[in-house]
């Protein structure tokens, strides 16, 4: 038995872990699925956001998968494959990541008996094609170039001009591929099953050349926070910088001000899982459009991330999140 595996592209926030979560809920109950997330950041967000999906989870924290280069991620699919054997694979890489490296791996020989690689899907949010800090990013391009299928997610949101900017871009790059427009990634679960038509071999490029920060020493250690109850992350790579924290289970956040703090905190992108009185809160903002969600149980941790285009002032805002903590004159 093969596993059939997908990977599921798209740039920062163009919603590819909305789509796994669709793509989850579709599973059917006698078949064995496992994700693979690759996030840029060091917290490992994505990971909470997906834990209760039913599936296996493997995170691979801190980077760009394309320079994960091999080991982390080729010990994550062993393992996942080898021993966990499911059914079907999805592998949500790094928005801020070339798909070039990971796709020659799973198509390599060494996987040809484990795995059958379909259609690769890259979300779109159309409304980036105007702007050109996106348009001209070469990950942003790249993601789409290797792309089998293309997904213009986010449809609820477009105007007129996004969709006009969607048929252009469309006209010059369908290369014979299919296109769904589709909102909160509600796709058919068929659409996994479609074979890859871009075979050709894709070359990372010039512009792929760039540096990561120094890997931290063991990232497992991020799960732990220090005895304080809590820690920090930094990542930097790719044009962008990301500060996360995680903190311990026994850390509750005042709700009401966390949002606050949410939704004011001058960054691109904020992922979150925290906990709070009434036991979860998810927090997912791309620019100004804010998603948030409470449900139970509490999380076994709390952890937020930020990522931006240039480093924010991490210390201002760590001394903001740190107040909003209900127990923390425990701390001090
Ligand atoms: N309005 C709207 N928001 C969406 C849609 N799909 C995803 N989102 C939101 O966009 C944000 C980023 O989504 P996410 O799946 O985390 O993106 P990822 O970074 O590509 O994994 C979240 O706040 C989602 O709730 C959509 O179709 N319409
Ligand atoms: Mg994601």
């Amino acid at each position: 038995m093969t596993t059939q595996t997908t990977l599921v592209t798209g740039f920062l926030g163009s919603g590819k872990t909305t789509t796994l979560r669709h793509l989850l809920s579709q599973k059917p109950a006698d078949e064995k699925w496992a994700i693979l997330v690759n996030e840029f950041g060091e917290i490992g967000v994505d990971g909470a956001l997906l834990a209760d999906s039913g599936a296996l989870l493997k995170e691979i924290p801190s980077g760009c998968m394309c320079c994960v280069n091999g080991l982390p991620l080729q010990i994550g699919l062993n393992t996942l494959l080898t021993r966990n054997r499911p059914d079907r694979l999805l592998i949500e890489p790094t928005g801020l990541g070339h798909p070039a490296q990971i796709l020659a791996l799973l198509a390599s020989d060494t996987y040809h008996n484990w795995l059958q690689l379909q259609a690769t899907l890259c979300l779109l949010d159309a409304r980036q094609l105007s702007q050109p800090r996106y348009r001209d990013n070469e990950n942003f391009r790249s993601q789409l170039a290797a792309a089998d299928i293309i997904v213009a997610n986010k449809q609820d949101t477009y105007a007129c001009a996004d969709r006009e900017a969607l048929a252009a871009w469309w006209r010059a790059n369908a290369n014979g591929r299919a296109l769904f427009s589709v909102s909160h990634g509600q796709l058919p679960l068929a659409l996994l099953d479609s074979p890859r038509i871009n075979l050709r071999p894709l070359s990372p490029g010039a512009g792929h050349q760039h540096q990561h920060a120094a890997p931290p020493a063991g990232m497992a250690g991020l799960r732990l926070p220090d005895n304080q109850g809590w820690r920090r992350a930094l990542n930097q790579g790719q044009g962008y910088h990301a500060c996360g924290w995680i903190f311990d289970g026994a850390t509750r956040f005042d709700t009401l001000g966390l949002l606050e703090w949410v939704r004011l905190a001058p960054v691109e992108r904020i992922k979150g899982v925290l906990r709070v009185s009434e036991g979860t809160l998810r927090v997912n903002r791309q620019g100004h459009y804010l998603h948030t969600e409470t449900l139970q149980p509490p999380p076994a941790d709390s952890r937020i991330e930020l990522i931006h285009p240039q480093a924010a002032d991490w210390n201002h805002l760590q001394s903001g999140l740190l107040k909003l903590r209900l127990n923390y004159r425990t701390y001090i």
